[in-house]
């Protein structure tokens, strides 16, 4: 490796938990103290896989289940060589949900077994950490009406919170839980520390696989 490579850091959890103002709050943080950041979001709407993804969720279009799990699958896969060019180059990648909401949404329909919907992402760049902001159904009710699009409502994202609560069992993933309940500086100051111990050991370390 010509450089340090950068870390992969994921930030998980359910609606109104605060993934992406976490996300923009730690890219800015990390380069502001001299560390090369970019954010990342799956779905990656922009593309021609993710424009199916999004006339999906905006309720524009019909796609069968597990034909659309492997499509939010391949939105990831499409995006690995940019990602690992990024890594190389010492570029720490903020990516705003993985492959844990891909197997934690469609697991949580009827008819699909953990198992099978975390396959298609086997073998994923490996992320350095993940961080799970925690929030209680009755906490994110307060912080407003879930919008229009597919999966918000509070029955499936309970559901939802259930599966993911099975992933964080595994212990092949560096998982770090959040308390998503307290103010929005106080949630990204142990953000930043999870994250800057993440970057200090990832850049030592090979990229790993995801699940593999
Ligand atoms: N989602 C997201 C999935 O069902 N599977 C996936 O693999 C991923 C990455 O899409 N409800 C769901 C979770 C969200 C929605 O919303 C994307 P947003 O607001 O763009 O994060």
């Amino acid at each position: 490796m010509a450089c340090k490579r950068g870390a992969l850091i994921v930030l998980e959890g359910v609606d109104k938990a605060g993934k992406t103002t976490q996300c923009k709050k730690l890219v800015q943080a990390l380069q502001q103290c001299g560390r090369p950041a970019e954010m990342m979001r799956f779905p990656d709407r922009s593309t021609t896989i993710g424009q199916l993804i999004s006339a999906y969720l905006e309720k524009k279009s019909e796609l069968e289940d597990h034909t659309v799990h492997l499509l939010f699958s391949a939105n990831r896969w499409e995006m690995v060589p940019s990602m690992k060019k990024k890594l190389e180059q010492g570029i720490t990648l903020v990516v705003d949900r993985y492959a844990f909401s891909g197997a934690a949404f469609t697991s949580a329909k009827p008819g699909f077994c953990l198992d099978w919907c975390m396959k298609p992402d086997v073998g994923l760049p490996k992320p350095d950490l993940v961080m799970f902001l925690q929030l209680s159904p009755s906490e994110a009710a307060l912080r407003g009406q879930f919008g229009e699009e597919r999966y918000e409502t509070s029955v499936f994202q309970r559901a939802v919170q259930q599966k993911f609560e099975q992933l964080m069992k595994d212990p092949s993933v560096n998982w770090q839980v959040i308390d998503a309940s307290q103010n929005i500086e106080g949630v990204h100051n142990n953000i930043m520390d999870h994250s800057l111990n993440a970057i200090n050991t990832a850049q030592n370390q090979l990229l790993g696989e995801l699940w593999k």
